[in-house]
């Protein structure tokens, strides 16, 4: 149990049973020989509050995924989870009912003589003015709790709008303005002295050096899980005794 996986964005949703299906059984399986399970953000591809756990509707869904985070975290893995930008929602009630402890963003953590920054990596994405602005808006604490005070039933409908709306204005976008932008990234190193920055968030998965003037940084981007031509394309960042490698997560069945 010396292994700590990383992954992120695999943007759970009731309609999407075969991601679902994967990340149960990889909590199962692959995940139970490593001592650290990180969870970088964007669990679910979206969030409208804990009590999401009540719903008649995705209840059963949800409580799945609580249900095996625990029975990990009961078999020994340590969870961390990090909200991401669809999830930022996500609090203690999911954390106590997965047995999860939550993770800031961004957080530094000591690993095998370095300091590694962990991120979801929206913060990174700078040149999105748009969503910046969307940003501050949804994580002012008293618009969540404005929010979070109507009925389920108003919140789905407000999410499926904005959801709905995202996808249009994402479209229009330039690639280039979703991506990282460099200052940022060397911003927030710098802040940290971080010897490697973990995140995902862009749906970019490599390796990227980053030189500043004091010293190295490696930027690690995880790959977001997708289901394609029949089959869930998933992918972990492994870390074991200071030795870092990516490995892809197959299905148990
Ligand atoms: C999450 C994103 C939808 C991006 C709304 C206050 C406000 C929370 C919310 C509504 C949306 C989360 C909770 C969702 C992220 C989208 C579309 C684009 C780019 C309010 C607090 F403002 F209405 F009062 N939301 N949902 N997007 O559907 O999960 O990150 S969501
Ligand atoms: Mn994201």
């Amino acid at each position: 149990r010396t292994q700590r996986l990383f992954i992120s964005d695999l943007h759970l949703d009731p309609d999407q049973p075969e991601i679902l299906a994967h990340f149960l059984a990889f909590l199962r399986g692959r995940a139970r020989s490593a001592g650290e399970l990180y969870i970088l953000g964007d669990l679910f591809d979206a969030w409208i509050g804990d009590d999401a756990l009540d719903d008649p509707q995705v209840a059963s869904d949800y409580r799945r995924v609580t249900a095996s985070l625990r029975a990990l975290h009961e078999a020994g893995t340590r969870c961390w989870l990090m909200q991401g930008n669809r999830d930022f929602l996500l609090g203690r009630r999911f954390a106590r009912a997965s047995g999860c402890r939550l993770l800031g963003d961004p957080s530094l953590v000591r690993m095998a003589d370095q300091s590694i920054l962990l991120m979801h990596g929206d913060l990174l994405c700078t040149d999105d003015i748009a969503y910046q602005r969307f940003r501050r808006r949804v994580r002012n604490p008293l618009i969540q709790k404005l929010f979070l005070l109507r009925p389920r039933q108003q919140r789905l409908r407000i999410a499926a709008d904005y959801r709905g709306r995202s996808r249009a204005a994402t479209a229009a976008k330039q690639r280039a303005i979703m991506d990282v932008n460099p200052r940022a990234v060397i911003k927030y190193i710098a802040r940290y002295q971080a010897d490697r920055l973990i995140h995902g968030h862009t749906h970019r998965p490599g390796d990227h050096p980053v030189s500043l003037a004091q010293h190295q940084c490696l930027r690690q981007v995880l790959a977001d899980w997708r289901y394609a031509d029949g089959k869930v394309q998933a992918e972990l960042l492994v870390e074991e005794k200071g030795r870092w490698w990516r490995e892809p997560v197959r299905s148990a069945v």
